[in-house]
């Protein structure tokens, strides 16, 4: 079950889980509707998970590397904690994997709103292209995810606003303004 929610307008610290109150609770469907896909693969042994190769060969997601944000291991963490949660775009897919620790994705809704989906060990969440979002570490400070991508990667980030990128009117038109 995917752990999701809308999130408070409290600036407090990042890393808390700023639940909506009231019936703020988010569905798979209601992320699929806004392009978001949602996986749960067991972490053990995973490079031999068949449900995964699956995901991998039917969408060429070819590259795989690893990525542990804690202080310890992270090189430059501050700098890199501070990008993550800048709220940005890719021209491509962002694929996560988490193998141990936990953490937040917070995606842009319907309404422009925030979502926060809460990520640990077994999740897998697929970020469509164009997408605005951001990532926190939560109290426990630690992730391990793999990352996936199609061919090799470009990381890049676009921080919003990107209105006129070819990327995100192409979201918009297939997600915000379909009928
Ligand atoms: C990203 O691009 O936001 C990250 O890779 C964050 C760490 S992976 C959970
Ligand atoms: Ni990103």
């Amino acid at each position: 079950m995917v752990k999701a929610w809308c999130m408070d307008d409290s600036q407090e610290d990042q890393r808390l889980p700023h639940k909506r109150a009231g019936d703020s609770d988010v569905s798979l469907e209601q992320l699929k509707d806004i392009g978001v896909e949602y996986f749960n693969i067991n972490p053990q042994n995973f490079e031999e998970n068949e449900t995964l190769k699956k995901i991998r060969k039917d969408r060429n997601y070819t590259y795989m590397d690893r990525i542990e944000c804690s202080r310890e291991k992270l090189p430059d963490y501050e700098n890199k904690i501070k990008a993550f949660f800048e709220e940005h775009l890719h021209v491509d897919e962002e694929i996560r994997f988490i193998l141990d620790g936990s953490g937040y994705f917070d995606v842009r809704g319907k309404q422009d709103e925030w979502i926060r989906i809460f990520l640990e060990a077994g999740d897998l969440i697929v970020l469509p292209a164009g997408i605005y979002h951001r990532f926190t570490l939560d109290e426990k400070n630690h992730i391990v995810a793999v990352r996936l991508f199609v061919g090799e990667p470009i990381w890049t980030p676009y921080n919003r606003p990107q209105e006129d990128r070819d990327v995100r009117k192409e979201y918009v038109a297939k997600y915000i303004t379909a009928a």
